[in-house]
């Protein structure tokens, strides 16, 4: 069961480690031999997935497998607003402004409220969660998070007894994005959520990886994380979340409803029209995984889609 065994790491903005303090703490735990015993006690102890949740300084998440560099988690990106390609998201979103900003909570709520960043990062606690993520495309990466689930900010704000959908929208800056009035996207990048999904403890809003604030590209400073759906979903740069009584229209099902599905559930038995879905490569890996239904977290979140066909409703 990989919903209850996060533990909570309270983070205050100014103890964010620096990165290369991180990296040399990190050198340190690998000399000292720790690095990697969260991952050996995982894969061996029946019942260790409950007692040895995945951490950074594990080293790994929760089935063992082990964190992506920091450097392919930050350059090798998708943030289409910038750019269709991965490894130049990086430069291109440098300068993003990120500060100040604010995230408007709105629709069918009592409490309506626009967020600032400073609210988000001090008035909820944050946590660290390692998570696979797996791109719809066929490539995957475990990524150490850090921020809060979704379910307490839509505590503050009261969803009513007619919410059934939450709606979330990506800023769009054209000043700075440089696909922002492109032809082929019809930005802004919406996605959604069933009230139920949205409100499940693994669905969180990331404010930091690897213990530093968001990187620009990885969708600063503000983003969802829903680990056992596709990776767009987890939709960047929020400025906007709103309960709605409908389905909401979202980006990609919007342009291509064939291929990528509103619940876009990780499924190695539906394919994607023009590839399969059966494997992946890990990024940093040689060879292809298979790829893990639900992305391996189906024991948490399965009892979300009772009574649904899932290839019918993919
Ligand atoms: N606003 C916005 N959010 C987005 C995207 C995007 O292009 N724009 N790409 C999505 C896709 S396809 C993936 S796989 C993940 C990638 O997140 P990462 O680059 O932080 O790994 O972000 C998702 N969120
Ligand atoms: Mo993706």
């Amino acid at each position: 069961m990989e919903q209850k065994p996060y533990r909570s790491v309270p983070i205050s903005p100014e103890e964010i480690t620096p990165k290369h303090l991180y990296q040399t703490r990190r050198q340190f735990l690998k000399q000292m031999g720790i690095v990697g015993l969260g991952a050996f006690l995982a894969g061996c102890a029946p019942g260790a997935l409950e007692s040895t949740p995945g951490t950074i300084d594990s080293g790994a998440d929760a089935l063992g497998d082990a964190l992506t560099d920091y450097d392919a988690v930050t350059g090798y990106c998708n943030f289409y607003e910038f750019t269709t390609n991965k490894e130049t998201v990086d430069e291109l979103a440098q300068d993003f402004i990120t500060q100040p900003w604010s995230v408007t909570v709105d629709g069918l709520v009592e409490n309506p409220r626009t967020f600032s960043l400073d609210e988000l990062l001090s008035d909820f606690e944050q946590e660290e969660r390692v998570y696979r993520m797996r791109c719809v495309e066929g490539w995957s990466m475990v990524i150490p998070w850090q921020g809060f689930p979704l379910h307490k900010l839509l505590e503050e704000v009261q969803p009513t007894d007619e919410a059934r959908f939450v709606a979330f929208t990506s800023a769009l800056v054209p000043g700075q994005m440089e696909n922002a009035n492109s032809d082929l996207f019809p930005f802004p990048y919406r996605e959604g959520l069933r009230l139920d999904e949205a409100r499940h403890d693994l669905t969180i809003l990331a404010t930091g990886l690897y213990d530093e604030p968001l990187p620009p590209q990885n969708g600063a400073p503000v983003r969802l994380v829903v680990p056992w759906k596709y990776g767009f979903k987890s939709i960047k740069s929020i400025v906007r979340i709103s309960l709605v009584p409908d389905q909401p229209p979202t980006l990609w099902n919007t342009i291509a409803p064939q291929e990528y599905g509103f619940y876009a559930n990780v499924n190695p038995n539906v394919d994607h029209p023009r590839w399969s879905q059966a494997t992946e490569r890990r990024i940093g890996e040689t060879g292809r995984r298979e790829t893990l239904f639900m992305n391996g977290y189906a024991e948490a979140v399965g009892s979300l889609y009772e009574g649904m066909d899932l290839t019918e409703q993919f």
